[in-house]
Order: structure tokens, then sequence, then C-alpha cells
């Protein structure tokens, strides 16, 4: 589907990457476009100067422009917002970033999601098919938005990482290739619920017909029995059993039986050290390059090299035989789940920060079983300390610079030292990145 756009009087709710991309998008094809956002001009006169000059910034207001013929929120934007109930009642069409993009789009879509590893499966799918020799370019919520991929050059195919922000208020997203990797809580502070949260998961599958492709999770509890009325081919990928069509890992080594191939891939031991700690995150991306018909040895040339995401699972180094590790984008429950059982040495884990609403008691018997001592942080402690209940040795600390002290002090030779919050970041840093970044700085500071 296309639109026509010329003179259209359009409104954008929020002044950051995505806000701005689809202002400009829209300004470009002749739209009369407003773009709204609840801070002030002096926390956006950055951002704001990468407008388009017909674009008209409205500040510290998130209502849309009483004339709009359709409003377009950014993925930040909760779609029950007050300040969106006039355009509802007044029949104004409200719609994503990525309902935009896809009724513009041109290219075959490859679609990630699930709650945890979709940055690294996402950049993983683009280096093959890069290797491969496949025309591609890389976005979504890994960071540059749909919307702006549409303006570069014509691509084959466009891979997606795709958030639940960004599902609400999308209809017609169509990927050719949809991968759910897993599902569990998060964003409870937005989404009402789990169900709702994993419905808008879902729906990322919600157009595919026979000619497209689902891959799903076996091990994944959520994720495996999905798609029962998707058309979609459906592929599997198991870290822990073999399958008679999928992908699977079996005696340390990664199998595939797919189409017309059937047979070994890779050594385990042989993949680079940023994917080795995130086998699960490997196999749907196998699954994409096979399906797509990428050869066995652009496919290990990528896995041997790939050197795995900053603040996901990062080592940043050794101090007198203790691994340190930046996993500052592990901001959920089922995420730290993960990154604790990628590691088979006593962990000392550095955890809190801002509550998204989410139950920290799933994380007591892994805790148990992995976690030497816990040092926490951030706005959570409270919480984080009743779950616990005197079960478990604990300290807290004001900052990350004494966290990361006191968590050397409890470490011995052959421990790690991770960072893995499992809380958002905001109650004491800009965002993740800058949480993941100022860890990196205190311990590549630290002596010895
Ligand atoms: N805003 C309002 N009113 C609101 C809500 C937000 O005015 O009710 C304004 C804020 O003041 C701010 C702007 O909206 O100025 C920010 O918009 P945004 O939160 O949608 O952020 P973007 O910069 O557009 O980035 C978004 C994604 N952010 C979120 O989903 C929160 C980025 O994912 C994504 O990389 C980017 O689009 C490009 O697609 C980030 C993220 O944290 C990394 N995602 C979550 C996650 O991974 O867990 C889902």
């Amino acid at each position: 589907m296309n639109m026509d756009l010329k003179n259209k009087i359009i409104s954008v709710i929020g002044l950051g990457k995505t806000g701005i991309a689809t202002a400009n998008f829209l300004s470009l094809r002749g739209a009369k476009v407003s773009i709204m956002d609840s801070k002030s001009h002096d926390h956006l006169s950055e951002l704001a100067s990468q407008l388009f000059p017909d674009v008209k910034a409205v500040y510290k207001n998130c209502e849309p422009h009483p004339d709009s013929e359709m409003v377009v929120i950014s993925p930040g934007v909760d779609i029950e917002s007050s300040f969106l109930k006039r355009s509802r009642q007044k029949g104004v069409e409200i719609i994503s970033e990525i309902e935009l993009a896809s009724r513009f789009n041109s290219a075959s879509l490859i679609g990630i999601t699930g709650t945890n590893g979709k940055s690294t499966c996402t950049s993983l799918i683009g280096e093959i098919l890069k290797e491969g020799g496949i025309n591609v370019t890389v976005g979504g919520n890994l960071g540059t938005p749909f919307i702006s991929l549409l303006d570069q050059e014509r691509v084959e195919y466009r891979v997606l990482e795709i958030s639940s922000f960004q599902m609400e208020a999308t209809h017609s997203f169509h990927p050719k290739i949809a991968i759910v990797l897993n599902i569990t809580p998060d964003h409870l502070d937005r989404h009402k619920s789990f169900e709702q949260y994993a419905g808008l998961k879902e729906k990322i599958y919600a157009n595919q017909t026979k000619k497209d492709f689902l891959i799903l999770n076996q091990d994944d509890p959520s994720a495996h029995s999905l798609g029962k009325n998707c058309p979609a081919k459906k592929i599997r990928f198991s870290v822990e059993s073999p399958l008679e069509y999928g992908v699977y890992v079996q005696n340390g080594k990664i199998f595939a039986s797919i189409d017309e191939f059937e047979g070994e891939i890779f050594a385990l031991s042989a993949l680079s050290r940023g994917l080795l700690w995130q086998v699960e995150n490997v196999l749907p991306a196998l699954a994409t390059a096979l399906l797509l018909g990428i050869p066995l040895e652009s496919i290990q040339k990528v896995l041997g090299s790939f050197t795995g995401l900053e603040h996901r699972l990062e080592w940043v180094c050794n101090r007198d035989g203790v691994d340190f590790i930046n996993d500052s984008k592990g901001t959920n429950v089922g995420s730290v789940c993960k990154s604790l059982n990628a590691f088979d040495r006593p962990i000392i884990l550095i955890a809190g920060g801002k509550d998204k609403n989410a139950d920290f008691s799933g994380l007591k018997t892994i805790m148990k079983k992995k976690v030497k001592y816990l040092v926490l942080i951030g706005e959570t402690r409270p919480k984080f300390r009743s779950v616990l209940n005197g079960s478990f040795g604990y300290e807290e600390s004001d900052s990350l610079e004494g966290a990361v002290t006191l968590a050397k002090e409890k470490a011995e030779k052959g421990d790690i030292v991770l960072l893995s919050p499992a809380c958002a970041s905001f109650d004491m840093f800009k965002d993740y990145i800058d949480r993941g970044n100022q860890f990196k700085s205190i311990v590549n500071n630290l002596e010895g």
C-alpha cells in the first residue's frame, strides 16, 4: 500500500530518533507536519536542528494538531496516552512509525522479535547476508528507524529488530521471514499484562502467508507453540534437543536440516566469544541464512569473527584473574537469567536500577545456583531485598563505582563480575548505554 501525503496535515508525537526520521519522511513527500514532545526546547534543541525547515515543532505538549488527519506515534509513546484521546474520539487514524514505513516499503523484510537477544540476532543476520552477497540494510529497535531506511539505497532485504512498543498501532507489517526468539515478562510498566505484551510480539506474523517463514524457539515455553493459525512455513531451533526439521545443537556442534541442507554447520568451540555465550540467538540467524541460500563458507566466516554487541555480554577486561562483563542491556529478569546461564564459573552480580514493574522472584533459584555474591544498586534495592528475604549474601551501593569496588573485593581468581541489572537505567543514568559505558570506564581504571 502507498499513500498520497501531499498537503495532508499530520502530527508526529515524540521528538526522538523515530519522530525526527518520520517527520522528515512525511515533509519530503509534501505533508504539513507538526512534531510534538513533552520536553522543553532547551532539552531538545540539538535534536530539533535535524528537522527539515517545513516541520513545525511544539514543545512541552504532546496534544496532536487539532486539524490532524493522521497521527504517527514514536515507540516510546503509549497508545493509551490521554493526549491521544481527542484524536481517537474524532476518528483520526493513529499509527506507529513501523506502520507508516510498512505502507511505503518495497523490499523483503526479515523481522526479529522476542524479549531478549533481538539485537544480536538482527545484527548477525545482517552480517551473514552481507557476507553472502545480498544487498541488505539493518535497523528498527536496534537504532536506525525503519522509516529512515526507506530513503536510503534500494535493497533486496531489510532486517528489522521489532519491539513490543513498535507493534502498537501497527497493522500491515509483513515480514517474509519472522523470528520470535523468546517471550518472558518485560515492560509491564507500559503494557497492562504479560498476555498483552506477548500478544504484541505475536503480531509480527499476523500478515504472513504460506509463502513466508516463521522461525520459532523450540526451547522457549511461550514461543515454541506460537503461530498455530499462521500459514507460514514453521522452522524451529533448539539448543536443547535435536530436531527433524530446523537448526539445533548436538554434541557441541550446530546442525541444520532445512530443505536441501542437511548436516553440520559449525562446532560451538569455533564460535567467536561474543556468540559463544548466546548460541540461542545464533541458531535463528543460521536458519534465515540457509533459507536465503547463503553459502556455508560465508556463514562460517561470520560465525567465527562476529564480535558481539556492546553492552550485551560484552567482555571488558581481566583484572587479577577476574573477568569483568558488561551486560547493561540486561534490563529484564529473563535477560539476566540467560546471561547467568551463559557461564559455569562463580559470578559476582551487580544488579538493580529503575523498576519496570518486574517480578524479581524468578531470579531467586538461578541466583542461588550461579551467583556467589550480589551487589545491589538503584531504586529497586528495597524490592530486591524483600524478594531475597535474607536468603542470599548481598551488599548495596549508592554508586556504580562503589558497586564495582565491592564486587572486586568479593571476587577471586577465576570468578566473573557481571553487570546485568534486570532493570532500566533511568534512575541513575541517561540510558543503558551510559550505564554500560560508565561501568567499562570504572573497570578499565581499576588497579591491578
Ligand atoms: N515522548 C513524549 N511523550 C511521550 C513519550 C515520549 O513526548 O508520551 C518523547 C520523549 O520526551 C522523547 C521522545 O519522545 O523526546 C523519545 O521517543 P522514543 O522514546 O520513541 O525514542 P526514540 O529516540 O525515537 O527511539 C526509539 C526506541 N525507543 C524506545 O522504544 C523507548 C529505540 O529503542 C529505537 O532504537 C529507536 O526508536 C529506533 O527505532 C530503544 C529502547 O530502549 C533502544 N527500546 C526498548 C527496548 O529495547 O527494551 C523497547
